[in-house]
């Protein structure tokens, strides 16, 4: 037994931490986790301090059993995917193994495994579960699997190379339900996401010989579809694989009739120069801002394309 594994055999009451706004890695390392901490007849508990999780991640197994309180008789923490200790959203009182794969992260834990080459926090458990010859069962697999396809961008992020391969085959021999993964984690829409999809497009326009995408959202449509802020994503990134786009660009009105204007680049302009000129930023490939009440939809879309237009 190494130290890590001797400190998790002495604890009484073990709780797993996903980071605050939670994402496919963090959920699915502290579901695995929290398989194996079960199998080892521990007590434990799923925390994460933000409610509403996104219900694409639904599936995960243990997704039930997360709550937004942390137990008080825990003498033992395990955070998953947590780049800094601020990232648990609350202080903790009891001894800590942070498991992690970010570059910045600081070793915060009383104990750390972390390691920045490796694509998401699932690989750096993967690895830790085959080094110590601890069983990885259908539960786990689901879980590894879930979280390596998403920080991987469904295989197509820079960082996929043949490991990944390796790694996803061995989870779907232990029985990974990869399609499972695939329909939530890559394919989940909602239904009022799919209505204002259907209403963006429509209105989409292709300004600048079609090398920018434009969609002008308002309040209307939003009450139409019933659709959340963040379901304008999906269609703003897609219009960036149309043919000539290099930009695609996407100005929404908000409740109070003030606009939120978001940018995406997959080519040339540096979208956070533009943001950056109205108070907004971000970095090259992805930004925003806010406007206020004076303009309207359309002296906002003239006013920033003009300025798209210097740039590419
Ligand atoms: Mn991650």
């Amino acid at each position: 037994m190494n130290n890590i594994t001797k400190r998790i055999d002495a604890a009484k009451h073990i709780v797993v931490i996903a980071h605050i706004n939670p994402d496919a890695d963090s959920l699915s390392s502290a579901s695995a986790m929290y398989t194996h901490l079960l199998r080892l007849h521990k007590k434990v508990s799923f925390f994460c301090v933000s409610k509403n999780i996104h219900n694409k991640l639904s599936f995960l197994p243990w997704f039930e059993k997360i709550r937004n309180t942390f137990p008080s008789s825990a003498d033992l923490a395990i955070s998953l995917d947590c780049a800094s200790i601020s990232r648990i959203g609350i202080e903790l009182e009891c001894d800590l193994i942070n498991i992690d794969h970010h570059e910045t992260n600081t070793n915060f834990g009383d104990f750390n495994i972390v390691n920045s080459e490796l694509i998401s926090t699932t690989h750096v458990l993967f690895n830790y579960f085959k080094i110590n010859n601890i069983q990885i069962n259908k539960k786990m697999a689901t879980a590894l699997y879930a979280g390596l396809l998403d920080d991987s961008d469904g295989f197509l992020s820079d960082k996929v190379d043949a490991s990944i391969f390796i790694m996803s085959s061995e989870l779907i021999n232990l029985g990974a339900e990869y399609k499972l993964c695939n329909k939530f984690i890559m394919k989940y829409q909602s239904l009022a996401g799919l209505r204002l999809k259907a209403i963006m497009l429509e209105k989409m326009d292709l300004c600048l010989e079609a090398r920018v995408a434009l969609f002008l959202v308002s309040q209307d449509d939003m009450k139409k579809s019933g659709a959340r802020a963040e379901d304008c994503e999906n269609p703003l990134e897609e219009a960036l694989f149309l043919p000539r786009a290099e930009v695609s660009l996407l100005i929404k009105q908000n409740v109070d009739l003030r606009l939120k204007v978001s940018i995406r680049s997959s080519g040339v302009l540096n979208a956070s120069k533009i943001a950056i000129k109205f108070g907004g930023g971000g970095h090259h490939g992805r930004a925003g801002f806010n406007l206020s009440s004076k303009y309207t939809l359309q002296s906002a879309s003239e006013e920033i394309l003009q300025l798209i237009n210097k740039e590419i």
